[in-house]
């Protein structure tokens, strides 16, 4: 089965619609040319080897090393009598585990974020391999964000080792205020970042990755040309691989070629709305305003059903999407750096009416799993006589997941099984 729709939305009181994300692409589209607006600087900082590093801060024998970050369960470090720590290596892993993300060191080898642990481990066999410990990421990434916010006051967090910072206010002196965060966020966590300097959202993600690692990448606007255009067009945010790979298909493949494609061309491949959105992008068009956490009220994902469901016979399915969901809504918290407390869900029969039920937590949470058990409480308080369209899982009374637990209290059982 599948959905006829799934939108993913991040409501904000900003001109008080909803922002979806298939709306968002197209909003740099229709406004003004940015050369008749104030000049805006934009900042993307993203820390660098972000995992990684932070493991060096506590193991710090192996600065320099080849070390790779693993997912799922890994061997700690053991410590042996002569106080040196035996680290476990890449040649000895067996399992289907793949790298969350590896030292430059490593990188040097060909390995990198999300390629299977066995396969990296042909690639560099002498490498250390570490478990993940999100806790200690997660500490390191509010710290890193809390010094950045004691001196910049607009910032967007848009996932655990990255953020969007306004600037503009800096006027010419933006570039050296950049440098100034970048030392901050080195004094608060003995980390490196690199910063990405530009007119915008846009420009300044792609920039951010140019000098990597400790890199201040600064470009205005006449350097698009030459700096923006000779990149892949998949280092555009919002370029995943499909697209890629019809572009690939059509002869394209720089960004500068994207800017130079024929609309109608691209119009048959990907339709009207992204393909105004891939032009502006390969123009280095784009007027998204940096959004604080504070703006963004509620985080929400729904799924209207390719058939009406009956909440007995297709238990199943809906439990199923229920989960789905709930992931998606987890997902967007986290790459926003948010946790909520109020969980609701939105039901929508087959008449159209549309119900709709929400519980306030004792704390806040990112948790798929506590979101869950949140909806499956709020769903124990609808009456089900009708066919169900559509089904929606909202979080809202969002703040910053250091005032989340992860842990939700385990009463699972006590709902019923939708
Ligand atoms: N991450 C992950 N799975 C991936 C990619 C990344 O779990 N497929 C995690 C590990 C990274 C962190 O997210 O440390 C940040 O991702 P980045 O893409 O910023 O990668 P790094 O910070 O590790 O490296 P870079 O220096 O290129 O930013
Ligand atoms: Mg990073």
């Amino acid at each position: 089965m599948h959905d006829q729709y799934l939108a993913a939305t991040i409501a904000s009181p900003r001109g008080g619609k909803p922002n979806r994300r298939e709306v968002s692409l197209t909003a740099s589209v229709s406004s003004s040319p940015e050369s008749l607006a104030p000049r805006r600087w934009i900042a993307h900082l993203d820390m660098d080897a972000f995992f990684a590093s932070v493991e060096l801060l506590k193991y710090p024998e192996l600065r320099g090393e080849a070390v790779v970050i693993g997912g799922g369960r890994l061997q700690q470090p053991v410590l042996q009598p002569d106080g040196t720590r035996q680290f476990a290596r890449m040649r000895d892993y067996v399992g289907r585990g793949v790298v969350t993300t590896s030292t430059y060191a490593a990188r040097a080898f060909g390995v990198f974020s999300a390629m299977g642990i066995m396969k990296a481990a042909r690639l560099a066999p002498d490498s250390i391999l570490l478990p993940a410990d999100f806790e200690a990421y997660r500490e390191y990434s509010t710290r890193f964000k809390q010094a950045v916010a004691n001196l910049a006051p607009v910032i967007q967090n848009v996932g655990i080792d990255e953020i969007y910072i306004d600037l503009s206010e800096h006027g010419d002196g933006a570039p050296a205020f950049a440098a100034r965060l970048k030392a901050a966020v080195f004094d608060a966590t003995g980390l490196s970042c690199s910063i990405g300097l530009a007119p915008n959202k846009l420009l300044a993600k792609i920039c951010s990755d140019l000098e990597k690692p400790d890199g201040l990448t600064i470009l205005h606007p006449e350097d698009i040309a030459t700096r923006v255009w000779p990149l892949p067009a998949k280092k555009i945010n919002g370029i995943g691989p499909k697209a890629t790979a019809k572009l690939a298909a059509m002869g394209i493949v720089t960004i500068g070629e994207l800017a130079q494609a024929d609309l109608g061309m691209l119009r048959t491949q990907f339709g009207d709305l992204y393909t105004g959105w891939l032009h502006q992008a390969a123009l280095g068009i784009d007027d998204r305003p940096v959004q604080t956490s504070r703006e963004t009220k509620s985080v929400s994902r729904e799924t209207t059903f390719e058939r009406d469901l009956q909440v007995v016979r297709d238990r199943a399915v809906l439990s199923e999407k229920l989960e789905s969901l709930c992931t998606r809504v987890a997902g967007d918290l986290d790459k926003h750096a948010l946790a909520g407390r109020t969980v609701g869900i939105k039901l929508r029969f087959e008449d159209f009416s549309t119900v709709t039920r929400d519980i306030t937590l004792p704390s806040a949470t990112a948790d798929a799993a506590a979101i869950l058990r949140a909806t499956r409480d709020c769903l124990r308080r609808v009456p089900f006589e009708k066919k169900i369209r559509l089904l929606g899982v909202r979080i809202s009374t969002l703040c910053d997941p250091s005032q989340s637990t992860r842990q939700a209290p385990a009463q699972a059982e006590l709902f019923p099984a939708l």
